[in-house]
């Protein structure tokens, strides 16, 4: 296929890098990637202070900075809430608008109302990857105009994603999954005695469970990412200040990737406790890729990435006790069979080919199988 000018237009709520646009940094930061190794021409608008990690700094990725205040996150407005515009990401799309003559295709990643409603003022096509379920009515219903008008050009994750978009048939997406380079992630036969969580610390990601599941298991547990929300944070820690004294709960911060990978991999287990319908779940896929099995409830994304009893165990939603149950038995999987999945399901290689199919569908009209 020939070589595209892309330009991803990233999450607004964040820096790339920050952890503030949780797994949809990884998303654009890996498909920017997967991109330029397929020889196509990517750049990528993202909110000033914006770092691309070191593993991709030789890539010829083009990183534009847009300046202004980031974008409010959606999953903390109600339905009903209405539309917003922050400067950052006006900023990018007025970038998007003077800059378009020079690329082929845009590919938007903002969960957010404007660049849908300015598809059509556009020359040149974009592609729209929704990176969460629905959240609000006014999203709900400009997507629903773009796939009217542009058919073919929304992606999502995962198919539970999409059928939580009542307005929309679920056969208008183009399913793409999720990947990660393996590469980055080593594999651990022999794990040390903790459990791990891994996320966003927002109420919606359910921490207060894996907290609560990991002191009557009577298990440690190591706590990674970014405080988004620090009453909530404040609240946790007072949970955590009840655990018997020979429990280690600790909050290891947000780390790289590099970083990151060397503690997940020894972890008995990664504890997934969202309340929510995660898109996806790229923690669990970062998990299998270094052996470690997956507990999650049985919703969202997870519920089509863990097999449980052979990667993982799926528990029924909110049900903490089956989370300790699940403990109980994480020993029955193999952590083989964890890094197998990683490497057959979620390579970089497979995922990149299902993206340059959607935007070739787009592009030229091939209507893929
Ligand atoms: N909220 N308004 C808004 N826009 C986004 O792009 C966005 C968000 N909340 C969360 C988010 N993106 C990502 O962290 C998730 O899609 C992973």
């Amino acid at each position: 296929m020939r070589s595209l000018r892309l330009l991803l237009l990233s999450t607004p709520v964040g820096p790339l890098g920050s952890g503030l646009g949780g797994g949809v940094e990884l998303t654009v930061v890996n498909l920017a990637q997967v991109l330029a190794r397929l020889s196509h021409q990517v750049a990528i608008a993202a909110p000033q202070g914006s770092v691309l990690p070191d593993a991709i700094a030789a890539l010829d990725i083009s990183l534009i900075q847009m300046a202004g205040n980031w974008q409010p996150i959606a999953q903390s407005q109600p339905r009903s809430a209405p539309i917003a515009v922050g400067s950052a990401l006006a900023n990018a799309w007025q970038y998007a608008h003077q800059a378009q003559s020079q690329y082929d295709l845009l590919v938007n990643f903002a969960y957010d109302w404007l660049p849908f409603y300015l598809t059509p003022f556009f020359k040149v096509p974009v592609a729209h990857f929704v990176s969460m379920g629905s959240l609000n009515d006014a999203l709900d219903a400009v997507i629903a105009q773009v796939v009217v008008q542009f058919p073919g050009t929304i992606g999502a994750y995962t198919r539970s994603q999409t059928q939580t978009f009542a307005n929309l048939d679920p056969g208008q997406w183009q399913i793409l999954g999720s990947a990660i380079d393996i590469s980055h992630y080593q594999y651990c036969d022999q794990p040390s005695d903790f459990l791990l969580w891994l996320g966003r610390i927002s109420p919606e990601k359910g921490l207060e469970d894996a907290v609560a599941a990991a002191i009557s298991a009577n298990q440690s547990l190591q706590i990674f990412g970014k405080v988004e929300n620090s009453d909530y944070w404040r609240q946790i820690q007072s949970a955590i200040a009840q655990a018997p004294s020979h429990l280690s709960i600790d909050y290891g911060g947000f780390l790289t990737t590099e970083q990151l990978q060397k503690s997940l991999g020894q972890a008995k287990a990664l504890l997934v406790t969202s309340h929510w319908a995660e898109a996806f779940g790229i923690v669990a896929i970062e998990a299998l890729a270094c052996g470690v099995p997956v507990i999650a409830y049985r919703c969202g994304g997870l519920a089509e990435i863990v097999r449980s009893g052979e990667t993982g165990w799926l528990v029924e939603p909110d049900d903490a006790l089956g989370l300790v149950d699940a403990i109980a038995q994480i020993h029955q999987i193999d952590r083989r069979h964890c890094r197998q999945q990683a490497e057959t399901t979620y390579s970089l290689a497979a995922w990149g080919d299902r993206f340059e199919q959607w935007f070739d569908s787009i592009l030229f009209g091939k209507i893929t199988a």
